[in-house]
């Protein structure tokens, strides 16, 4: 997706490269961070530096602009945390973030893989941890087993069109997934595989702020807001196939819900339906 190689230098006619040392300006400009951050900043307002423009590596702007990595890298970390620029790891630094975020569904029961590609977006999964093992206590009072019990665990982080959205960790009973080797691109497909499709599920979200590990995985900056999601799927007798824990950034997703007045008038868990409700809904 972020594909241009900007060399952010010689765009519209343009004959001097953007990061040369004299365009940082002197000491009096402030120290030299600020300085190379007013630097890409104004790269982008002349339009030389384009949103999905890479930058070039750390080591190669240290070169041209004679200052060190540290520098660079603190530079493009503020950067990186206004949402001016985002990071992927392994792949490098590009201007700006996706405009355009994901829409979750709240009342459907489907998977992250269905409802990106419903909504014509690529999805991906980096795996954290995919093992088995007996259930801790927590774990077995989750999914409704006796501790000790035998659990898989996967915990991924959900990508979308390549950038990272979610962290996900699931815990099924090994009676519905036994090799958690045998699991691909969708812990639903699997599900499925196996008869084992869940039919109903309960969902909890909460705003939450990220932490270090959790905000790395996420290109966020620590402190940024998520949302945690904790959803409990059940199959048609009723036991738990799956509790999975997500961590959402915020800025990617919105989470919509369609409402309405059940057919009878009367409310179901929110309580009946009020007058003021009914008369302004027609
Ligand atoms: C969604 C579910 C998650 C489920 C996953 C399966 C939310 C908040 N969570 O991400 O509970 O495990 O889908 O997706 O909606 P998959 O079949 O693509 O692995």
């Amino acid at each position: 997706m972020a594909g241009r190689a900007a060399e952010g230098t010689m765009r519209g006619g343009a004959t001097t490269p953007l990061f040369r040392p004299d365009r940082l300006g002197g000491e009096e400009s402030g120290p030299l961070y600020l300085r190379l951050q007013s630097l890409i900043r104004a790269g982008i307002a002349e339009g030389r530096l384009r949103t999905n423009d890479a930058l070039p590596a750390e080591r190669e702007l240290a070169t041209q602009l004679g200052v060190s990595r540290v520098t660079v890298r603190k530079a493009l970390r503020g950067l990186v945390d206004e949402g001016v620029l985002r990071q992927r790891h392994g792949s490098g630094t590009y201007v700006g973030r996706p405009a355009e975020r994901i829409r979750q569904p709240l009342s459907r029961l489907t998977s992250f893989t269905e409802d990106m590609t419903a909504s014509g977006h690529v999805p991906g999964t980096r795996w954290l941890d995919r093992s088995a093992g007996p259930a801790t206590a927590e774990e077995a009072t989750l999914l409704g087993i006796a501790p000790g019990d035998a659990v898989t665990r996967l915990t991924r982080l959900r990508l979308v069109d390549g950038d990272p959205v979610a962290i996900e960790r699931a815990i099924v009973p090994a009676t519905a997934i036994p090799d958690p080797a045998k699991v691909g691109a969708s812990l639903y497909d699997a599900l499925a595989g196996a008869g084992m499709q869940p039919v109903r599920a309960v969902q909890r979200l909460a705003a939450v702020s990220l932490g270090e590990s959790e905000a790395r995985l996420l290109e966020a900056a620590p402190g940024s807001a998520a949302v945690a999601i904790e959803r409990i799927a059940y199959l048609p007798d009723g036991s738990v196939v799956e509790c999975t824990r997500s961590h959402y950034r915020g800025d990617a997703c919105d989470f919509v819900a369609e409402l309405s007045l059940s057919p009878h008038g009367a409310g179901t868990d929110a309580g009946p339906a009020s007058p003021t409700t009914q008369a302004s809904q027609g």
